[in-house]
């Protein structure tokens, strides 16, 4: 060993020593292991990617409450605690107590399920009890191509466990149409104050996805209207001359994960290139980087653009994975019954095949678990009882739902 080594070792040592306190918690091991696509790559602060595991650990059991379901794309409870699912290739159906699909619901309008499209994420308006409505996103054929469009409608169940959508009508479409299969999206989040949140994608190919820098297009972006799918009059850019009103932040790749937090604030997960899946909140008016600045690499390989992870005016992701998780699903944790996941974002993984749980600290990440399921997660939500559900799909086209509770 040259002196000059000796002298950096000792240097890099004296700083760990003197660091201590601060980086204690890293002492635990991150949940992932496997080598980064992208590894001179460097977070921009501590606890961005790879964040330690916690120290306490809840046991999880797991139960099949559901199975043999049609390829699901997404869950959500009703008030009388069963469950609202849809299926990507263009169905609707309430799952009864005993975990059996009911008939198709009637009414749901013709989607494009092809590639990555379908009949994609389903909520609940927020005056649901008394007006039945419900909203749900889905890929839409139109004759210029087709897009990622949001319908209301009022769901009527009837005694035989299916039911029927009445008053159905488009409110909403993405524009500009596009003739592709990729990157629809996308979920739907009510703000408390009724406003909706419409997460869409920038439709992957080249030539969309650098759209989603651009405030004329509506790809790559996350949209905040009202209930008749007009933009809300304080949204950022309804000032903004050719930008769309609708939009509330800019700079999405593909958009699969949103939840509102305790605090009613909007957290999104996207799907981000090879090493780049990042969970953001996304504020008024901010531009989230895609294409332009991104963790991870392209799936070639290359650098997307110019490579660069930081750059001014884009926001940091508050946390990245690579190698990716593939998003789905996400909800927030507010239950009793797993109190170790009390405030953490449950975010479900198609490619880690499990539910990863973010533990947080403010706005950071401290923490990340890994609760693994043997499954590609398509979607998670918390239920009434507090225990978490997660939706499974197979890639022969079929989809159970798995209870999570604490033993
Ligand atoms: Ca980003």
């Amino acid at each position: 060993m040259t002196r000059l080594t000796r002298l950096l070792t000792g240097t890099i040592l004296a700083t760990a020593f003197i660091a201590g306190p601060a980086f204690a918690q890293t002492a635990a091991k991150p949940a992932e292991t496997k080598a980064a696509n992208a590894p001179d790559q460097k977070p921009a602060f501590a606890n961005q990617t790879r964040a330690p595991q916690p120290a306490q650990m809840p046991k999880i059991a797991t139960e099949t409450v559901a199975e043999g379901l049609p390829h699901l794309w997404s869950m959500e409870f009703l008030p009388d605690g069963r469950m609202l699912v849809t299926a990507k290739e263009g169905a609707m159906h309430i799952i009864s107590d005993e975990g059996e699909a009911g008939p198709e619901i009637k009414g749901v309008p013709k989607v494009l399920s092809g590639g990555q499209g379908g009949l994609l994420d389903v909520a609940l308006a927020p005056d649901y009890e008394t007006s039945g409505r419900i909203y749900f996103s889905f890929s839409e054929e139109r004759e210029d191509g087709n897009g990622t469009s949001v319908a209301s409608a009022k769901l009527v169940p009837d005694d035989a466990g299916g039911g029927t959508l009445e008053d159905v009508k488009v409110v909403f479409q993405q524009m500009p149409s596009y003739d592709g299969n990729k990157h629809f999206g996308s979920r739907l989040v009510f703000g408390p104050k009724g406003e909706l949140y419409v997460t869409v994608g920038e439709r992957s190919d080249p030539e969309p996805r650098v759209q989603a820098q651009d405030l004329s297009s509506g790809l790559g972006k996350v949209f905040r209207i009202d209930a008749d799918g007009k933009a809300l009059s304080d949204n950022p850019f309804v000032s903004t001359q050719n930008a769309r009103p609708e939009i509330w932040s800019l700079g999405h790749r593909n958009l699969q994960a949103a939840t509102l937090d305790g605090q009613g604030r909007l957290w999104t997960v996207e799907h981000g290139p090879k090493g780049g899946d990042e969970l953001n909140r996304p504020e008024a008016g901010k531009n989230y980087g895609w294409p332009e600045v991104t963790y991870g690499v392209e799936y070639s390989g290359r650098n997307v653009g110019d490579g660069i992870t930081a750059k001014a005016e884009t926001e940091q992701p508050i946390y990245y994975w690579d190698p990716v998780i593939a998003p789905s699903g996400m909800a927030y944790y507010d239950g009793d019954a797993i109190p170790e996941w009390k405030g953490a974002f449950l975010v479900g993984g198609l490619v880690s095949q499990g539910v990863v749980v973010l533990h947080m600290d403010g706005d950071k990440v401290a923490h990340e678990e890994r609760v693994p399921l043997n499954a590609r997660i398509r979607d998670v939500k918390v239920g009434p009882d507090g225990a978490v559900y997660a939706v499974t799909e197979s890639r022969s086209g079929s989809s159970t739902i798995v209870k999570l509770t604490k033993t």
